[in-house]
């Protein structure tokens, strides 16, 4: 059992880190991460850095950076600063009386357990029960203006060794680009589409065309919180149904098993509300034969190792959207940078303690925005 921590200091900062090429999915683009930093003192002064995967617009879900910084200041740190908390129980203690806001929720959760890791001299995979040194990697391709501009990053993606290609889509942007892919590519090539709610129940017709071409998954393809019309969707789809935006906790994963919804689960800490609450998802839908794997939102390197470490644990089955720091950044605000080797591997840093990666103050600095520290 850790001890518990009690955090005395949160120094909130929000970065601005240019994306090396815009990214799309069918909600919205983006150009620029407008990225929330915690970085946590205890009363030893040892410090964990965590990250909050708020966007900056309610096009993913409702949580935003502004609102994740309001939540922050105003509710999570004023219940957990100057507290003895143990790393799994903080997002109980956060729920208490305290609905939503699971993203600002989470950073705190998450920056607790990679303090605690550091703590234990230990590395944050070693800590929560991670499984393996090295993890396959699986990239996310944003929506393209043409169908030829698809297969060529698909194509580029593969050569570099990636697990898992996903295709974001929306009507018009769908059945021509992923057929264009799987014709170029062939039939072997691990594909997959993210709709991010871009269709109706009464576009079933249309979604099951995309049975033709053998997808992994398709990845939430009806609204952002909806568990129902997606089970009736997965009855008329070959496709499994993977669900992101829907699972926001341990209790919608439950739902979506009981009710048939999908039969994949994307797993994000970030949007769940940690680490404790995705070992729990990750838990049961290992008991009910669901395979997961963890998602992105385009982090930087600290938000990265968080779902590195998770997605060393047993029942992340399927590769992750785990591309290296090189896909989103000139330059990664981490040291050592996130990388893949040629066969689509990243390694589990299990050999250092912590989170396993150094931030780059000094560039944290340069790049912060917006800067507010939280004291007991
Ligand atoms: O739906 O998985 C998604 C990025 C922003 C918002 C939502 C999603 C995504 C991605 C990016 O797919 C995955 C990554 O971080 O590489
Ligand atoms: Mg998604």
């Amino acid at each position: 059992m850790m001890d518990p921590v009690s955090v005395q200091r949160i120094v909130l900062r929000e970065i601005r880190l240019a994306l090396r090429e815009p990214f799309s999915i069918s909600s919205g683009t983006v150009t620029h991460r407008r990225i929330l930093l915690l970085e946590l003192t205890d009363a030893e002064g040892v410090t964990g850095w965590s990250e909050c995967v708020a966007g900056e617009a309610p096009n993913y879900s409702p949580e935003t950076v502004d609102t994740a910084w309001l939540a922050l200041t105003e509710w999570i740190a004023p219940r957990v600063l100057g507290c003895p908390l143990h790393a799994e129980r903080i997002l109980a203690t956060l729920e208490q009386d305290f609905r939503g806001h699971r993203m600002a929720k989470a950073a705190v959760e998450m920056g607790m357990w990679g303090l605690a890791a550091t703590r234990a001299r230990t590395s944050l995979a070693r800590l929560i029960g991670g499984a393996t040194g090295r993890i396959p990697v699986g990239i996310s391709l944003g929506i393209q203006r043409r169908p030829a501009d698809l297969v060529e990053r698909a194509r580029a993606a593969l050569e570099q060794g990636y697990h898992k290609i996903k295709l974001k889509i929306k009507p018009g942007s769908d059945i021509a680009f992923v057929g264009a892919v799987r014709e170029a590519l062939g039939s072997k090539a691990p594909l997959m589409a993210d709709a991010n709610n871009a269709y109706t129940l009464e576009q079933a017709d249309h979604l099951a065309r995309l049975d033709a071409f053998e997808l992994l998954m398709i990845e939430q393809p009806l609204a952002w919180d909806d568990l129902v019309r997606h089970a009736e969707l997965q009855k008329k789809l070959r496709t499994p149904i993977c669900l992101d935006e829907s699972i926001t906790s341990v209790e919608r994963a439950q739902d979506m098993i009981t009710l048939k919804s999908g039969r994949i689960v994307n797993i994000k800490p970030g949007r769940i509300g940690g680490v404790s609450e995705s070992r729990a998802i990750h838990d049961l839908c290992g008991r009910h034969g669901i395979p997961v794997w963890c998602g992105g939102m385009l982090e930087s390197g600290v938000g990265r190792a968080y779902n590195v470490a998770l997605a060393s644990l047993p029942n992340f089955t399927i590769p992750g959207d785990l591309s290296p720091s090189s896909r989103y950044w000139e330059r990664d605000i981490v040291t050592p940078e996130w990388t893949m080797d040629g066969n689509g591997m990243m390694r589990v840093p299990v050999d250092r303690p912590g989170i396993g990666v150094e931030v780059d103050v000094g560039m944290v600095e340069d790049l912060t925005v917006r800067k507010e520290i939280l004291a007991a």
